[in-house]
C-alpha cells in the first residue's frame, strides 16, 4: 500500500472551524489507520448498522448537520491528452465535447459572483489539463486572487501539480486543491494509462507540504468490486492527513468514453460508499459529488443520511448536467437540512 508518508506523525485536524463546535484533538495517527480488510468489514455490515455507524460519527463531528455548497466552473474545457476513461473531454474519445481556450477574467468573475449570490461559499475552477503549464498558471493564480478577494473559498482542480506550482498557486489565495485518486491501487490501470498512482500520491504530497487543503476522492461505478472501493476509501482514509474534502462521484456515464455502457452501480452500494468514507473520515467534508441528476431525491437524502455533507451546486458540473440550484434549495428544505455559511437565510427556509 501506498502512503503519502510512512512515518508516525504528530498532527492537528483542525479545519472547518465553521461547522465544528470544538476543537479536535490532537491526535497521533498511525501510518496505516485503516486497513482495507477493515473498511471492507465496514461495508460487508447490515445496512441499517451501517447507516447507523455513520450517523453517530457525523453527528459527533458535525453536531450542526450542515451541508456545504461548492460550485463548479470548468475554466479550460475538453481537448486532454490523457486517457481517463470515464472522462468526457479527453481528446481521443468522441463525446462532443469541443475544446476551447482558457476562460476570461470577467467570465470567471461573473460565475463566482453568481454562485455566491445563489448561496455557494466554495468556488472550484477545472481545467482539462494533465498539468498546468507556467503560462497557464499566471492566469490561473489571478482567477484565485480575484475570486478569493470576493469573500468564496477557492479550489482549483488542474492535473498534476510541481511543488512549486503547489506553492503559487497557495501564494495567491487558493484553498483547497482537488486531486483524486479516483479509484483503488489494482483497478487503476483498467482505467487510465497516461499516468500512474504515485503519480497522484506525489502532486498530493506537493499540495500537502504547499499548505493547502486537500480535497481527493473518486469515482466509484467504473465495473470495480466492492474490495476495491473498500480500497479507494482506505487509501484516502490513510493518507496523513486525511483529506479536508472527499468528493465521491457517481460515474456519469458519457456516450463515446470507454467506460460508457457499463451495468449501473446498485445505488445503496453508492450510499455504502458514503457512510464508509463518513466513518473512517469523520472531520472530512464529504462531498455527494457527481451523479446526482441520475440518482433521484430518496437516494440523495439517504446518502446525507449516510453522512454526505457537501454537494457540488449549480446546474452544471464541468461538462455534464447537475440538478438546478432551485431543485437542490427545494430538497435540502424538504430534508430539513441547513447550508453552511452566510446565505441560510436566502438558501433555507
Ligand atoms: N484534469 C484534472 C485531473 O484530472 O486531475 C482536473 C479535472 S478532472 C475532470 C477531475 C475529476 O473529475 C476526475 O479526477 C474524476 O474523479 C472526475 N470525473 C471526470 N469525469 C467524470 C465522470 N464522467 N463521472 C464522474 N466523475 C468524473
Ligand atoms: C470531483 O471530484 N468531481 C468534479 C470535480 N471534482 C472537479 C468533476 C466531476 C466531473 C463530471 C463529468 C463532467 O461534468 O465533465
Ligand atoms: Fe484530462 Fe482530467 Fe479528464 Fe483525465 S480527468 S482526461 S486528466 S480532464
Amino acid at each position: 500500500m501506498q502512503h503519502l508518508s510512512q512515518t508516525e506523525q504528530t498532527i492537528s485536524h483542525s479545519h472547518d472551524a465553521h461547522t465544528l463546535q470544538f476543537q479536535p484533538p490532537v491526535k497521533t495517527i498511525r501510518a496505516e489507520t485503516w486497513p482495507v480488510d477493515e473498511v471492507l468489514a465496514l461495508f460487508d455490515l447490515p445496512f441499517n448498522d451501517l447507516m447507523f455507524r455513520a450517523q453517530q460519527t457525523h453527528r459527533e463531528f458535525f453536531p450542526d448537520a450542515d451541508v456545504e455548497l461548492a460550485t463548479l466552473l470548468s475554466i479550460k474545457t475538453g481537448g486532454c491528452e490523457e486517457d481517463c476513461g470515464y472522462c468526457p473531454q479527453a481528446a481521443r474519445y468522441d463525446t462532443g465535447v469541443e475544446a476551447k481556450k482558457i476562460l476570461e477574467l470577467t467570465e470567471v468573475l461573473d460565475a463566482a459572483q453568481a454562485a455566491k449570490d445563489n448561496g455557494a461559499t466554495r468556488f472550484c475552477m477545472g481545467a482539462a489539463w494533465r498539468s498546468p503549464k507556467d503560462r497557464d498558471m499566471e492566469k490561473v493564480e489571478t482567477m484565485v486572487r480575484a475570486v478569493k478577494a470576493m469573500g468564496l473559498e477557492t479550489c482549483a482542480t488542474l492535473g498534476m501539480l510541481k511543488e512549486e506550482q503547489a506553492q503559487r498557486l497557495k501564494d495567491a489565495g487558493l484553498d483547497f486543491y482537488n486531486h483524486n485518486l479516483d479509484t483503488a491501487p489494482e483497478f487503476y490501470s483498467n482505467v487510465i494509462s497516461t499516468r500512474d498512482y504515485q503519480d497522484r500520491l506525489d502532486t498530493l504530497g506537493h499540495v500537502r507540504s504547499a499548505g493547502l487543503k486537500v480535497c481527493c476522492g473518486g469515482i466509484v461505478g467504473m465495473g470495480e468490486s466492492r474490495r476495491q472501493r473498500a480500497g479507494l476509501i482506505a487509501q484516502l482514509a490513510n493518507l496523513n492527513p486525511y483529506p479536508e474534502s472527499v468528493p465521491v462521484n457517481h460515474l456519469v456515464q458519457v456516450e463515446g468514453t470507454p467506460l460508457h455502457g457499463l451495468d449501473p452501480l446498485d445505488p445503496l452500494e453508492f450510499v455504502r460508499t458514503i457512510a464508509v468514507a463518513r466513518i473512517t473520515m469523520p472531520m472530512a467534508r464529504v462531498r455527494l459529488s457527481a451523479g446526482r441528476s441520475q440518482m433521484g431525491e430518496a437516494v440523495q437524502a439517504m446518502c446525507f443520511m449516510a453522512g454526505a455533507n457537501s454537494i457540488f451546486y449549480g446546474d452544471k458540473l464541468l461538462t455534464t448536467g447537475n440538478p438546478e440550484a432551485d431543485d437542490d434549495r427545494a430538497l435540502l428544505n424538504k430534508l430539513g437540512l441547513k447550508t453552511r455559511g452566510t446565505f441560510t437565510a436566502k438558501t433555507c427556509a
